[in-house]
């Protein structure tokens, strides 16, 4: 056990006096489940502090002592000797074999400020892109601090994991309800049918629907007498605990829930009930799924006909039912139509907005729903300069990312900040990505670790570990499945900047400010903005001075003030005192392990805000991309090995690698064939296989197991940890294989700009 930090003492609340030990409460950071984890510590005589043992917080009120395997790791990366403790600065001009010097924050910042500064001067601001990654929104302050910095920067060429996950989801969400963010999830708890596509939460504890234990609440369906089908190219742990499991070529989810959609209008089974008079567009939609017919999407999708109009019967005869798709409806060809097809069968079967089906979560930190018209959602109010990509939520796709760093001209990228990222092992064609990083005049990363993407960096700044920063999950709290608020003070202390901090000063060097600009010029101007909010006319707070308000803050730490300025306004909120028993930070620090808000609560119409007021079924962006699907049914591919991914529950995306608990044992990056495609393709069990697509080609080992389906191969991602110049001892020590060296960087659903990552055409032999 190593001692962590001379300053390192206990957070709020504990008693860290030398010789003690203290309890500590805190939400696992690592997914969206949420988990609440107890944490030890123990208080050195020399001032230092140790973590002890991390188990699963038995009081928390909506994981109730649950955790995975990577729960209790917070400890490990917190530990992890290659972890970045302070700002490094690269010597050398070859990632292979330049040297890292460590450098005081402020040398840093000087650094990024004449990189930075040379590039804007020259090239102009479109010139500096931005790739946020996936634990930003495991971060109050990566949440927080983001859009500061993008509009510092004043860039178009805005870029995240949003569109190597999750993206269609806010389009089709952003069509139907008049935002991107109002995402119905399936009432896990209360629902008598699941149909779930493309998710695995047995091993990825679920996405787009927080819910600690996913898979007890799912054994907890059949329990009480309900039904869960997954579909999914592969026999998942989910799909063998389900009532049903239905292989499915991959790509094609899509086509599915047209033909069921279909098939409950020719059947007479639409019934919208409580959503009729919220809703338009139903006879357009009757119109549209006319052409998948079961027999002709049977053909696309390898289900039978009868099985897709018993999925249909049994959707619309069950009490409550959801449909819910996640990784592998999301990050295909059709992804945003897939996602849209969902819930419209969960709006035609009257079973969006009410208990056990697909609802709308409200969280304390969200503002209450206001009945009437809103703006409605545009995407395409810019283009992406080389391929013409429309912007989606600000954003271009990332898989254009490297076209616009090699190609020239105009508002070529010449300079990179990535936070919290690691796009060249997470974006399709990830190799062409890494080579696009390393010609860059100049890159940023904020990150702990010199990884694969880092590498490139000229400088990497670090940021405090989820035990050195408080939590309250902005994100995850607008997508759970009971209504839940929980804040947890850091741990432990720390002498190192937060990330809002590091952010803020980022930000202030790209407004021209300077590198030894003060942070907290950025925290007031956040502050100010969301009192001037609070304070706006039709509030309860309409004309109170913003700095009475401020003054009545506990928070301190800039971040955690933000959070308690949107908690106290928030639909459950004290409203600075005007509601007497009211949530506000005192009262969320009272309660340690979280508050329970109870079970999720219809919110249509009020959640509406759509240009129109209702649910609106057939916008145009959809009817002109279902005539694409519409073409796609007289093409049944040509018989090509379609490659998907998949997630392991001991391992996260690309970066947790480096935890030797989690990696040890059996070699997990493997290449699962079918028995019949292996004794085709002649590969044997533990061999090798070279694996090709259009735009790349590796080796991997082969695994042979008949859970998966026929014609399909798999591959997790987030492997490939052999890369010269990084640090990471322990993922190097078994690094498997990239699986995004095979992924198409040419392959995007068009409405959303998300990349296709699943039925990736390759082609394979044995190496
Ligand atoms: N342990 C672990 N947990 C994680 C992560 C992790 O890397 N590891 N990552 C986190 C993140 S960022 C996310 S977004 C979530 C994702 O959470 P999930 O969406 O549950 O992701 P996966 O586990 O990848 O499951 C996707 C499934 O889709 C299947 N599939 C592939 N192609 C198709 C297709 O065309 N159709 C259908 N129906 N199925 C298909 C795959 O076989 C796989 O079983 O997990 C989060 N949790
Ligand atoms: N083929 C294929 N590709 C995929 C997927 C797939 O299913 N198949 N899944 C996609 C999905 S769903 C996602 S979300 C993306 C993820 O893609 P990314 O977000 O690009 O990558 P991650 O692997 O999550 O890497 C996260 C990075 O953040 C750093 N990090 C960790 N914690 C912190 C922190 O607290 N602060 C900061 N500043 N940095 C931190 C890590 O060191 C690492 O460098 O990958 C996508 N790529
Ligand atoms: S499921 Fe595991 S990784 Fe996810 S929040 Fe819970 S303990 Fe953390
Ligand atoms: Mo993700």
């Amino acid at each position: 056990m190593a001692v962590i930090d001379s300053t390192a003492g206990a957070g709020a609340g504990a008693d860290s006096s030398p010789g003690t030990e203290s309890v500590h409460f805190h939400t696992c950071p690592l997914c969206e489940a949420t988990c609440g984890l107890e944490i030890a510590v123990t208080h050195h005589e020399d001032g230092s502090a140790v973590i002890g043992r991390i188990r699963g917080d038995r009081d928390d009120v909506f994981s109730h002592g649950f955790i995975c395997p990577k729960g209790s790791t917070v400890k490990q990366l917190h530990e992890d000797p290659d972890r970045l403790r302070r700002p490094v600065v690269r010597r050398g001009d070859d990632p292979a074999t330049a040297t890292w010097e460590e450098v005081s924050w402020d040398d840093a910042f000087a650094e990024i400020e004449r990189g930075l500064t040379a590039v804007l001067d020259r090239h102009g601001r479109d010139a500096v892109a931005v790739y946020l990654g996936n634990p930003n929104v495991h971060n109050l302050s990566g949440t927080l601090y983001g859009r500061p910095l993008l509009k510092a920067l004043g860039t178009r060429n805005i870029f995240s994991a949003s569109t190597v996950d999750q993206m269609p989801k806010h389009v089709s969400s952003g069509l139907l309800f008049g935002s991107g963010d109002s995402i119905p999830v399936p009432d896990l708890d209360r629902t008598d049918y699941l149909l779930m596509l493309g998710a695995n939460p047995y091993e990825s504890n679920g996405s787009l629907c927080t819910a600690p234990d996913f898979p007890g609440r799912l054994e907890a369906i059949r329990e009480r007498g309900g039904r869960f089908v997954v579909v999914d190219p592969r026999v998942t742990k989910t799909a063998k605990a389900a009532n049903e499991h239905l292989f499915i070529r991959p790509g094609t989810d899509g086509h599915l829930l047209m033909a069921i959609i279909a098939v409950l209008f020719a059947e007479d089974l639409v019934d919208l009930g409580h959503l009729a008079e919220h809703t338009s567009g139903v006879d357009e939609v009757r119109s549209l799924v006319s052409p998948f017919t079961p027999e002709a999407v049977s053909a696309v999708t390898g289900i039978d006909a009868a099985t897709i109009v018993r999925l249909a019967r049994e959707i619309a005869a069950a009490p409550s039912a959801a449909v819910y798709g996640r990784i592998g409806a999301n990050t295909v060809a059709y992804g945003t139509l897939t996602s849209w097809a969902g819930d419209v069968i969960n709006i035609l079967t009257g079973n969006l907005d009410r208990p056990g089906g697909a609802m709308f979560p409200l969280a304390a930190h969200s503002r209450p729903d206001k009945v009437g018209p809103g703006r409605g959602f545009t995407v395409g109010r810019h283009s992406s300069r080389v391929k013409g990509y429309p912007e989606v939520r600000s954003e271009f796709p990332v898989a254009t990312l490297a076209d616009e760093i090699e190609t020239p001209g105009d508002g070529q990228v010449r300079a990179v900040i990535t936070v919290a990222g690691n796009p060249a092992m997470s974006t399709p064609n990830s190799d062409r990505l890494a080579a696009a990083l390393g010609s860059l005049e100049f890159m940023v990363s904020v990150d702990p670790y010199l990884n694969e993407t880092t590498r490139h960096a000229n400088v990497i700044l670090p940021g405090p570990t989820p035990l050195e920063r408080s939590s309250y999950d902005l994100a995850f709290y607008t997508l759970a499945v009971r209504n839940i608020a929980n804040y947890s003070p850091a741990v432990l202390e720390t002498d190192q900047p937060s990330e809002a901090e590091i952010l803020a000063r980022l930000a202030l060097v790209a407004a021209g400010q300077g590198a030894d600009a003060d942070p907290s010029i950025i925290h007031a101007m956040l502050e100010d903005s969301l009192l001037q909010r609070a304070i706006a006319d039709g509030s309860p707070l309409a004309g109170r001075d913003p700095a009475d308000l401020a003054a009545q803050l506990v928070g301190v730490a800039p971040q955690d003030r933000l959070v308690e300025i949107m908690i106290r306004v928030g639909s459950y909120g004290d409203q600075f005192g005007l509601v007497p028993d009211g949530l506000n930070l005192t009262t969320l620090l009272e309660q340690p392990h979280g508050v329970d808000l109870g079970p999720l609560q219809p919110r249509v119409p009020g959640m509406l805000t759509t240009a129109s007021g209702t649910i609106e079924l057939a916008p145009e962006p959809i009817v002109t991309d279902l005539a694409r699907m519409v073409a796609s049914l007289d093409e049944l591919g040509d018989g090509s090995l379609l490659l998907v991914g998949r997630r392991h529950l001991r391992s996260n995306n690309s970066w947790m690698h480096n935890v030797n608990v989690l990696i040890k044992g059996k070699e997990r990056c493997t290449l699962q064939v079918h028995p019949a495609d292996a004794t085709r393709l002649g590969l044997d069990e533990g061999g090798s296989a070279k694996v090709a697509s259009r735009v790349g080609s590796l080796t991997a080992p082969v695994e042979i197991t008949d859970e998966v389906m026929v014609g399909v191969v798999s591959l997790p991602h987030g492997w490939g940890h052999d890369q010269p110049g990084t640090r990471m001892g322990v993922a190097a020590s078994r690094p498997g294989v990239n699986s995004n060296v095979l992924t198409d960087e040419a392959a995007i659903d068009p409405l959303s700009g998300n990349a296709v990552l699943n039925g990736i055409p390759v082609t394979i032999a044995p190496a």
